[in-house]
């Protein structure tokens, strides 16, 4: 078999070591060495920037440029193209440097390729959540520097010790990208609150939005307001419905459908169009490529991009008049609500009574069981797990893996008037998880690590990578994480980061919640 690309960045690579052929989710080999193109590019960008101040507009092409190789992002070569030249003239521009090559980003033994690549993958996570907040007007010195940081450190050769601190300090400055989308999310839109989502289909016109980008999603709000047309959140998109000034529009119906990776079923003959703001666009069905939209860096060959004006505005009244003319449901179909919104300002706003639930016994152990969610198998496991959990213990959840067990929501039941399952929103929302851990620490006087807490981490694409770097980088220990481990941490990597922080694959539900438990 031939290598046409090589990429080993997410959870689905093939036969969990590399695509090398094509790529499991869709990409070709031609956007493979693109991305690769524009990564090595951004590198050269970096070093020709070193020790001056990014030149205008270098801050945003970074992010912009990173966010775009996520998987499940852009899948058109045209826009992957134009990426590169844009790269490519900032680097004419910063005066030129020694050229970073895509093969370079695979140079050295199998262990400096695995430290490289996380570093690298851990931006491309961190760059689509400072893409969101900046779009929300809130950029921070230090996180935007970080970008040109460790995008330089790539190019260089590094000791072990040298890429592993700058693993976790990617993970230390990722806890503050994620704090400012916190912020700019509940500064803009208010405290999320906890909130029933219907998943009842209604009659009549609508727009499908999935994706991360709340920015997106008050736009259509306005947009879509007094004109007939229902908008329905998808994916990572179903916590918005907690936030005060996106719910208290009467046209966000509820929530359609599950997790990403049902989407090509879930979309099969949708009478509705879809906008897709973030990760993850699958390879669409020819019964609805036709009704698809795509925005920020997300691309599809052939699909309609609504691009964002020069003040950040995006018309969407094409699409919308799409959603009118296909007509959307004939007929009102009933769905049983699911419960999201328990963001930090909620779940701290009860804190006393968490507290008190555990005080007296109620309360034996907190899990978090977050992260992505994805189509190979083995990740039951994660629906067996909350299932199995005794009744005596809370489970947090966030990002798109809470799919394959938000439904059991009424069925686990509620200790001391606490709901048993708690959704903190979407996976940038580990921010909440961060807080309520560190607040109960505080409340019971110990350390994290020392609180009945277990977290237990279901992964699939990048941003998964720089949110379980925060984890680490704060200390965190004895992680479970699955459904398998990443192709791109060698076992030497693999080795540390057991030892140092003793990172588990997960086993069985039964025999985790044993040694969790120890029962
Ligand atoms: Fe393969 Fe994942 Fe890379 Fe797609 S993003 S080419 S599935 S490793
Ligand atoms: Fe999901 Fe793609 Fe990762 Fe935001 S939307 S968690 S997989």
């Amino acid at each position: 078999m031939s290598e046409n690309m090589f990429c080993f960045q997410c959870e689905q690579t093939a036969g969990g070591k590399g695509c090398t052929v094509a790529g499991v989710c869709g990409k070709k080999p031609s956007s493979a060495g693109l991305q690769d193109e524009i990564t090595a590019g951004l590198v050269t960008l970096a070093r020709a920037l070193d020790g001056k101040p990014a030149c205008p507009g270098c801050e945003s092409l970074f992010m912009d440029a990173l966010f775009m190789t996520v998987t499940n992002v852009n899948f058109d070569d045209a826009d992957l193209k134009a990426m590169s030249e844009r790269v490519q003239s900032a680097v004419a521009k910063a005066g030129g440097a020694p050229a970073f090559a895509p093969a370079d980003l695979f140079h050295g033994n199998q262990d400096i390729v695995s430290l490289r690549s996380t570093l690298l993958f851990g931006l491309r996570g961190m760059a689509a959540y400072a893409h969101h907040a900046r779009v929300l007007g809130k950029t921070d010195p230090e996180v935007s520097g970080w970008f040109q940081k460790g995008l330089k450190a790539l190019g260089e050769d590094n000791t072990v010790d040298t890429w592993l601190g700058l693993i976790l300090g990617l993970g230390t400055i990722n806890l503050k990208c994620m704090a400012m989308l916190d912020a700019a999310n509940t500064g803009t839109y208010g405290t999320p609150a906890p909130t029933p989502v219907s998943t009842s289909k209604d009659k009549g016109p609508f727009v499908v939005i999935t994706g991360h980008d709340l920015h997106d999603l008050k736009m259509l709000l306005e947009q879509t307001d007094g004109k007939g047309v229902n908008v329905y959140t998808h994916g990572e998109m179903l916590p918005g419905h907690a936030y005060p000034e996106l719910k208290k529009y009467p046209q966000l119906k509820g929530n359609f459908g599950t997790a990403w990776q049902n989407q090509q079923k879930e979309f099969d003959n949708l009478p509705g169009v879809v906008l897709y703001t973030t990760n993850c666009i699958m390879p669409p069905r020819p019964s609805y490529v036709g009704n698809l939209y795509t925005t920020a860096e997300v691309g599809w060959p052939g699909v309609t991009h609504i691009a964002a004006d020069a003040k950040g505005h995006k018309d969407f009244s094409a699409m919308i008049a799409h959603a009118i003319k296909l007509g959307g449901w004939q007929q009102e179909v009933t769905g049983e609500p699911l419960l999201t919104g328990f963001m930090h300002g909620a779940v701290l706003g009860v804190a006393d009574k968490v507290v008190g639930a555990v005080k007296a016994g109620l309360i034996k152990h907190f899990f978090l069981v977050g992260g992505c969610d994805g189509a190979k198998l083995g990740r039951d496991y994660y629906t067996e797990f909350v299932e199995k959990a005794p009744k005596d213990t809370v489970i947090l959840t966030l990002a798109c893996g809470k799919y394959r067990f938000n439904h059991l929501q009424a069925k686990l039941g509620d200790i001391g008037g606490i709901p048993r399952l708690l959704d903190m929103g979407q996976c940038n929302d580990a921010y909440s998880a961060i807080q309520v851990a560190v607040a109960l620490a505080g409340a019971f006087k110990c350390g994290v690590n020392d609180l009945p807490l277990t977290m237990v981490l279901s992964w699939y694409e990048q941003k998964a990578v720089c949110i379980l770097l925060t984890l680490l980088a704060l200390g965190i220990k004895n992680i479970y994480i699955g459904p398998s481990l990443p192709a791109f941490l060698s076992p030497t990597v693999l080795g540390v980061l057991v030892e140092k922080f003793g990172l588990k694959p997960i086993t069985t539900a039964d025999a985790d919640l044993k040694t969790i438990l120890k029962t």
